[in-house]
């Protein structure tokens, strides 16, 4: 039989997908499943797409049956079975084949993973893959760090494989070993920002305005014509007029306010905070979550606190909920400031160069956080790469306006006693971003006075200490 182009290893949720999409693309792709009766199960299912798959029961058959030098995805759980694989890859392959981990891998294992393999080991690539299970079968954003060698080995079948957004496909090499894993991890971070905004304001809508489910949802198909377009608006419309089949009620209404996560937002965070990058709409996001677990807690404290006398929204006019559109839209450009800033000092930290421009063009279509107001982004990048967001001048006359929505949400949120953290998180990261004299003169002293830390004076070089004996 004609061997494979490429391997894949895992034939989970996304695996399958993955390997489908391979084979849809003209590609042969050879697969192996740790439980062999899944591998069996997905080459009987395969259909018309059978003659472009090889289902193998051991690696060792695996490596047999894929053309050398051999590409092999691996598509299992993160961490410690990423690296027993490979360890178990390893004594079947050669030193020109690729192993390419398309899981959501720690960026930091891939550094490490990178660093162990020995001179006539296989080359190490780390793959970001984004668009859940309909964007690993149907064209997901591929996020890819590696050398531009191995990259150019696998650019054609990734190339086929990936979204494409007017022609341009989504897929794109963006720095060495972790860079990919990092900017899908900032991507996950975006993306858990941009869930929590949206989850804000239909908050508001709900328990400020005593708006139904059903009504909410018209006002998100309405957005979604406008310029929040983007996936995540379109399917909060979708889950917003869709009706639970058991109770006939609206589908979120019987479903319990405490959200999952399996720490890549979380991550993120981490990473943004270890740059000293603010990243504060993603640490709002990630707090949210887990304050939202906390349920049995929270019935109690509402229990003991009431509503404190605050009051729902008494402006329910049109003008407001425009203020709610514009504001979350300024909102979001806030937090997508921060995620690439992030981006930004990690380039700077490691080397790496992640260029802007092409992330943002490669998160136009396949993932999750897919906008046009991506390709906005990368159009403000061309040119001004390493630059906040919020400093590149289309970006700036848009905040000028946004952020008066964005107060108004934020400041009728607050007084009626409605959570909006990420977009309180979002304005006051902007607020404080554009305030050229702030306040961190104070902590200066503080620390002057109790930890004889020194400080600069305005204008003049040197470390100075203050006058607190005196005081
Ligand atoms: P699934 O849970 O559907 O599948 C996991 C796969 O990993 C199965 O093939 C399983 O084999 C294999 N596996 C496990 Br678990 N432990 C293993 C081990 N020790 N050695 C070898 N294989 C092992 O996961 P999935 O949703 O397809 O996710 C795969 C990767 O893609 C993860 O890193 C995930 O974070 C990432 N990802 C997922 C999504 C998504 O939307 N689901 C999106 C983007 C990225 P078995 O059949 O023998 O148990």
């Amino acid at each position: 039989m004609q061997q494979a182009d490429i391997g894949l290893i895992g034939l989970g949720v996304m695996g399958t997908n993955l390997a489908l999409n391979i084979a849809e693309n003209g590609y042969r792709v050879a697969v192996f499943n740790r439980t062999v009766a899944k591998t069996n199960e997905f080459y009987a299912d395969a259909g018309d797409l059978q003659d472009k798959i090889i289902a193998c029961e051991t690696l060792e058959d695996l490596a047999k049956n894929i053309r050398a030098p051999r590409p092999i995805i691996l598509m299992v759980k993160a961490g410690e079975a990423v690296d027993e694989q490979i360890a178990a890859l390893k004594p079947f392959l050669a030193k020109e084949d690729i192993i390419i981990d398309a899981g959501n891998a720690n960026f930091h294992d891939t550094v490490r993973r990178l660093a162990e393999l020995g001179a006539n080991d296989p080359t190490f690539v780390g793959m970001g893959v984004s668009g859940g299970e309909e964007g690993a079968r149907h064209g997901p954003s591929i996020m890819v760090g590696g050398t531009p060698e191995s990259y150019a080995r696998i650019e054609p079948v990734l190339t086929a494989i990936s979204a494409k957004y007017e022609g341009e496909s989504c897929s794109a090499l963006l720095g060495p070993d972790g860079a990919g894993h990092f900017v899908k991890t900032i991507h996950n971070g975006i993306e858990y920002a941009d869930m929590q905004m949206i989850a804000e304001v239909y908050g508001v809508l709900r328990d400020g305005l005593g708006l139904t489910s059903e009504a909410i949802g018209k006002i998100f198909d309405k957005w979604n014509a406008g310029p929040l377009n983007s996936y995540l608006i379109e399917i909060t419309a979708k889950v917003l007029l869709a009706t639970d089949k058991k109770t006939g009620k609206p589908a979120v209404d019987i479903i319990l306010d405490s959200a999952g996560q399996k720490g890549t937002g979380r991550w993120a965070a981490i990473e943004a905070q270890m740059l000293g990058i603010p990243a504060t709409g993603i640490e709002a996001a990630v707090a949210a979550r887990s304050i939202s677990s906390m349920v049995k807690q929270r019935a109690e404290a509402e229990k003991a606190y009431g509503d404190l006398g605050t009051a729902k929204l008494s402006d329910n006019s049109q003008a407001f909920i425009d203020a709610l559109e514009q504001g979350l839209l300024a909102g979001k450009i806030a937090a997508y400031a921060q995620g690439f800033d992030v981006m930004v000092g990690a380039s700077k930290e490691r080397g790496w160069d992640i260029p802007l421009a092409t992330t943002a063009r490669i998160w136009r279509a396949g993932c999750i956080i897919r906008s046009q107001f991506l390709d906005q982004i990368a159009a403000a990048f061309e040119g001004s790469e390493g630059t906040n967001l919020l400093l590149v001048p289309a970006f700036v006359e848009r905040m000028k306006s946004g952020s008066k929505s964005l107060r108004k949400v934020v400041s009728e949120a607050s007084l009626a006693g409605l959570p909006v953290p990420a977009l309180s998180a979002a304005l006051n990261y902007f607020d404080g971003f554009r305030q050229a004299r702030g306040t961190a003169n104070v902590i200066q002293a503080q620390r002057d006075f109790f930890g004889a830390h020194g400080f600069k004076r305005l204008g003049e070089e040197g470390d100075f200490h203050g006058p607190w004996s005196d005081a």
